[in-house]
């Protein structure tokens, strides 16, 4: 038949049934080729066995982390035998065809159940194995791939009835079984690295090896205060260049942080205006310009002696919009020469240069004190994407929608608990921060909309026909009616309640579409 196999590659960790099945293969005159331990293996059972380094003339090497990754193996394997192209290439290289892959892999999910340490279970991440399944199972027309002993007599009752062939229809289930081995085999990979994360909590802390910048009094004057250097490479406020001003203060270093942290979370043009560490305007947009103004029309009363941080650099058009106003400090990525030249005739004004944004997924620590002690947490990182989205109501968010309740949710990470913000056409047009019901904060977005309608020389409120975002589920009905009531047609919130049917009854009700994140940003 034209499937015969004539050569197979043996390379398992767990060799359980393994010799019984060579043997069988040997007998049907199949050439076998093998890695160091299961080839020893093989041979100690008396079987003729050829090295995969003989076959290529390349030893395995690196403490075995390369044995079969060579092209004289990928290439046996990964060759049509239907193409004449490949047939001539494979002969002008002296590769010879590999019909039969029988692999299954270190045992990483082993490794890590016996709790073994870190550089243990990094080794046993198999790296040609995967790649010598995922090709074989890729040439599954020619190629037979097993990676469970359970599948040896399977293909020894094929080989038997067929002439010392398999089927397409067996091997095509065999190289199902191939990719689904390989995908559980990272995922197990991911959730551990993902688990170990959690473990960059240290043993001992020490905060602030060293003091830095004393500064001239901490929230409030009678208070002393200090930054204090933990060697941490995130670029912000602290790493930046001030380009001009008076001293940062206490609160300045504070508030301009999370100006900086919070627009670092876009990817187009981003500006955020921040007070008392709280935004009271984030828009996106196709240049800071148009950003900045929509940031600044969603609380233009607030935005005095606002901070203002941008994540492009920072251009003379938006420069002449924001000194039109008086701000505290101002930090950019990069603050262009025409730029510099707006600001240069406000003395008082702090221009910062940060050179780089800060990665929000980056891992990192955050850290508080209460009596006794510090609070220490990682940051958090949490990124919410349109794919952990789960639409709850009849109604489905728009793209439009969808768009600003990304946005939306996103912004909501950067403000105090209670957070509720409202966003329309990628801008905030109501934020509710800090409050001690939901409620309230609802409300309270929603009212001072009205004043910056009103501000705009419009009448009603900002929030009509904007999507709403909670930071936390609501507890009840009334605060999604607050916001349905204020205009917001889409809502995004973690979900979870034991009320969430009463909710979402509600959201159907007014028409809204709702989606739940499954994750909560909780800012105390
Ligand atoms: O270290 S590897 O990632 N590099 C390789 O090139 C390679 N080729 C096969 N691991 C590799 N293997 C794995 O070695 C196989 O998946 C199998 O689990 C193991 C078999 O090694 P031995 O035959 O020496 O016991």
């Amino acid at each position: 038949a034209g499937n015969r196999i004539s050569r197979a590659l043996i390379s398992v960790s767990d060799k359980t049934g393994l010799v019984d099945f060579a043997r069988f293969l040997v007998e049907s005159g199949v050439e076998i080729v093998s890695t160091g331990g299961s080839a020893k293996l093989l041979r100690e059972a008396g079987l003729p066995v050829l090295d995969v380094a003989d076959m290529t003339g390349f030893p395995e090497m690196l403490d075995g982390r390369v044995k079969t990754l060579h092209p004289k193996v990928h290439g046996g394997i990964l060759g049509r035998r239907d193409l004449e192209s490949h047939r001539e290439a494979m002969a002008a290289h002296g590769i010879g065809n590999i019909d039969l892959v029988v692999v299954n892999l270190y045992p990483f999910e082993a490794t890590v159940a016996s709790g073994a340490g870190w550089d243990d279970v990094i080794e046993n991440i198999d790296i040609g194995g995967p790649a010598l399944i995922r090709a074989a199972a890729k040439n599954h027309d020619s190629v037979t791939v097993v990676v469970d002993a359970a599948d040896y007599a399977a293909v020894t009752a094929e080989m038997q009835a067929n002439g010392g062939a398999t089927t397409l229809h067996l091997r095509r289930a065999l190289a199902g079984r191939a990719y689904r081995r390989t995908a559980a085999y990272d995922t197990a990979i991911g959730s551990w690295f993902a688990g170990q994360a959690e473990d960059t909590l240290p043993e001992r802390l020490t905060v602030g090896g060293a003091r830095g910048q004393v500064l001239r009094y901490g929230e409030n004057p009678h208070q002393q205060a200090a930054f204090y250097v933990t060697g941490e490479k995130r670029p912000g406020v602290t790493s930046s260049a001030q380009l001009q001003g008076k001293e940062l203060s206490y609160n300045n270093l504070n508030d301009t942080d999370a100006a900086y942290e919070l627009v670092a979370e876009f990817d187009r043009p981003a500006v955020a205006i921040i007070k008392h560490a709280n935004p009271c305007g984030v828009a996106e947009g196709a240049d800071l310009k148009s950003a900045y103004e929509a940031a600044l029309a969603c609380d233009p009363v607030s935005a005095f002696g606002g901070i203002v941080a941008v994540n492009r650099p920072l251009d003379e058009a938006v420069a002449i919009e924001i000194a039109k106003i008086f701000t505290e400090v101002i930090i950019a990525p990069e603050v262009t020469e025409a730029a510099r030249k707006v600001f240069a005739a406000k003395k008082n004004l702090r221009v910062l240069e940060a050179g780089a944004l800060p990665d929000p997924a980056a891992p990192g620590l955050a850290v508080r004190s209460i009596a006794g002690g510090l609070l220490v947490q990682t940051r958090d990182s949490g990124r919410i994407a349109r794919a952990d989205l789960k639409v709850v109501t009849k109604r489905a968010p728009t793209e439009q929608e969808l768009d600003d309740l990304l946005m939306a949710f996103r912004v909501c990470k950067h403000v105090k608990s209670n957070a509720i913000v409202y966003v329309k056409n990628g801008a905030t047009v109501g934020i509710g921060a800090g409050q001690m019901s939901r409620v309230d904060s609802a409300r309270i977005a929603a009212r001072k909309s009205e004043d910056a309608a009103q501000a705009l020389g419009r009448t009603g409120r900002l929030t009509e026909g904007s999507v709403v975002a909670s930071d936390a589920f609501f507890p009840f009905a009334d605060g999604l009616l607050a916001a349905a009531a204020a205009g917001a047609t889409a809502v995004i919130q973690p979900g979870g309640s034991v009320r969430d049917e009463e909710v979402i009854k509600a959201a159907d009700e007014h028409g809204l579409a709702m989606v739940f994140t499954g994750m909560r940003h909780f800012r105390h």
